[in-house]
C-alpha cells in the first residue's frame, strides 16, 4: 500500500506540505486543479505548477482526485461527445506528468452532501454529520448551507458556486434521466475511455455515491456491492477501479466494504478510510480513524486489504476538527495525520504478524 494525503494546493489550503512531510509514511499527495469547472481540459502548463511545487517534497503526483464530469455526459446531452473529447485530452496531459489513477464520481447535481459540517462529539471536537431528515424537500436550502460554509474563495470540490447558482436548470436536466438511463451514460462514458486509459496507463476510479442512497429525487448508482459487480462486469478492464471509500459505503450499515475487498482487491485502484458512527433512525456522523469509535469496521477492512496483498494507494478520508484547527471541513492536518498512524500502526503489525507466522 502506498499513503497519501489530499491537499488542496498552493493558496487554497491551510496546510502546508513541509507539515504533510512530517508525517510517516506519506509519498503521494493527492491533488486535482481545483479551479477548474468539470468539462475543462486541463493544461500541461498547469499541471507543471503542482508538480513544481511538489517536487522539493519527494511527493509524486499519481493520484488525481477528482476530475469531476460535465452534467452533459451524465444526462447525455448535446454536449457529451465534446466533454468527453475533452475529458481524453485531459487524461493524455495528466500522463505526461505520471499520474497513475484518476479519481472522480458519476453522482448527479450534488457531490458529498451533508446537513452539519461542524456536529459536536462528546470530546469537544467537531465532525461532518448527516441528517435524514433534513434532505427531503429543499435541496436550495442545503445547497445554500453547504455554500455559506465555503470562506475565503476556497470553494468546496463538487460544489462550485457558479454551478450552484443554476440549480432550477440541473433539476430539470436530470427530470428525465432514470436511473437505468444514468448507468447506461456512465458506461457509455467509461467505454470511450479505455482504449486511451490503456495507452496512457491511468487507471479511472470511481468513487461511490455519498451517502449512498438517491437524495431530491435524483438517482445514485454506486450504492452497494452489487452496484460495483455491476459497474465492474459491464466494462471489465483492468484500467475500470473503484475508489473504495469505507465512509461513503457504511454510512448504510447493510454494506460489509471488507467483503468488496475482498472480492475486487485487484480491481481498486485507490482506498479511502474512513469511519462512521450510525444512529437508529438513519443519521450518521463521521468519527476518528480507530475502529470501536465508529461501525464501519475499519480493522476488518485493513485485515482484508493487507490479506489481499494490496499495493495500491490509500488515505486517510475525512478527520474530525481537532485542537481549534482552522481548517476545510473534514480536512485537518490532525486528525487525518492521526488516521494515518492509525492504518500504518495496523499495517505494520499485521506485516509482523505474518513474519512470525512464516
Ligand atoms: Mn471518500
Amino acid at each position: 500500500m502506498q499513503i497519501g494525503f489530499r491537499w488542496y494546493g498552493e493558496g487554497n489550503d491551510n496546510i502546508k506540505l513541509s507539515d504533510i512531510k512530517q508525517i510517516p509514511g506519506v509519498t503521494s499527495i493527492v491533488w486535482a486543479l481545483h479551479d477548474k469547472m468539470p468539462g475543462v481540459v486541463w493544461e500541461e502548463a498547469e499541471i507543471a505548477k503542482v508538480q513544481k511545487a511538489l517536487e522539493p517534497y519527494g511527493f509524486n503526483m499519481d493520484v488525481v482526485e477528482s476530475v469531476n464530469i460535465h452534467d452533459d455526459i451524465k444526462t447525455a446531452s448535446e454536449g457529451r461527445d465534446e466533454y468527453i473529447a475533452n475529458y481524453i485530452q485531459t487524461i493524455r496531459n495528466l500522463s505526461k506528468f505520471g499520474v497513475k489513477v484518476i479519481c472522480y464520481n458519476f453522482m448527479p447535481v450534488f457531490d458529498w452532501t451533508r446537513t452539519d459540517l461542524h456536529y459536536p462529539l462528546e470530546d469537544g471536537s467537531t465532525a461532518m454529520y448527516y441528517e435524514k431528515g433534513k434532505i427531503q424537500d429543499d435541496p436550495k436550502q442545503m445547497a445554500d448551507y453547504i455554500l455559506s460554509k465555503q470562506k475565503d474563495g476556497m470553494s468546496f470540490p463538487g460544489w462550485e458556486p457558479e454551478r450552484m447558482a443554476r440549480l432550477d436548470e440541473l433539476f430539470a436536466a436530470y427530470k428525465n434521466v432514470s436511473k437505468e438511463q444514468l448507468w447506461e451514460n456512465l458506461i457509455y462514458f467509461l467505454k470511450k475511455l479505455m482504449p486511451v486509459c490503456r495507452e496512457c496507463n491511468i487507471k479511472m476510479a470511481i468513487h461511490p455515491d455519498d451517502p449512498p442512497w438517491d437524495i431530491f429525487g435524483l438517482p445514485r448508482l454506486i450504492v452497494d456491492a452489487a452496484a460495483v459487480d455491476r459497474l465492474l462486469t459491464a466494462v471489465d478492464d483492468p484500467f475500470n477501479c473503484l475508489t473504495l471509500c469505507s465512509g461513503s459505503f457504511s454510512a448504510n450499515p447493510n454494506n460489509d466494504v471488507a467483503a468488496i475487498v475482498r472480492k475486487h482487491a485487484n480491481r481498486i485502484a485507490f482506498a479511502h478510510i474512513r469511519n462512521v458512527r450510525h444512529y437508529p433512525n438513519g443519521d450518521f456522523v463521521e468519527v476518528s480513524h480507530r475502529d470501536c469509535d465508529g461501525h464501519t469496521g475499519i480493522l476488518e477492512i485493513i485485515r482484508a486489504y493487507h490479506e489481499s496483498g494490496f499495493d495500491g494507494y490509500i488515505r486517510p478520508d475525512h478527520g474530525r476538527h481537532i485542537w481549534n484547527e482552522d481548517c476545510r471541513p473534514g480536512y485537518g492536518l490532525y486528525d487525518r495525520a492521526m488516521g494515518i498512524m492509525y492504518i500504518l500502526g495496523c499495517w505494520d503489525m499485521l506485516d509482523k504478524l505474518k513474519e512470525v507466522q512464516r
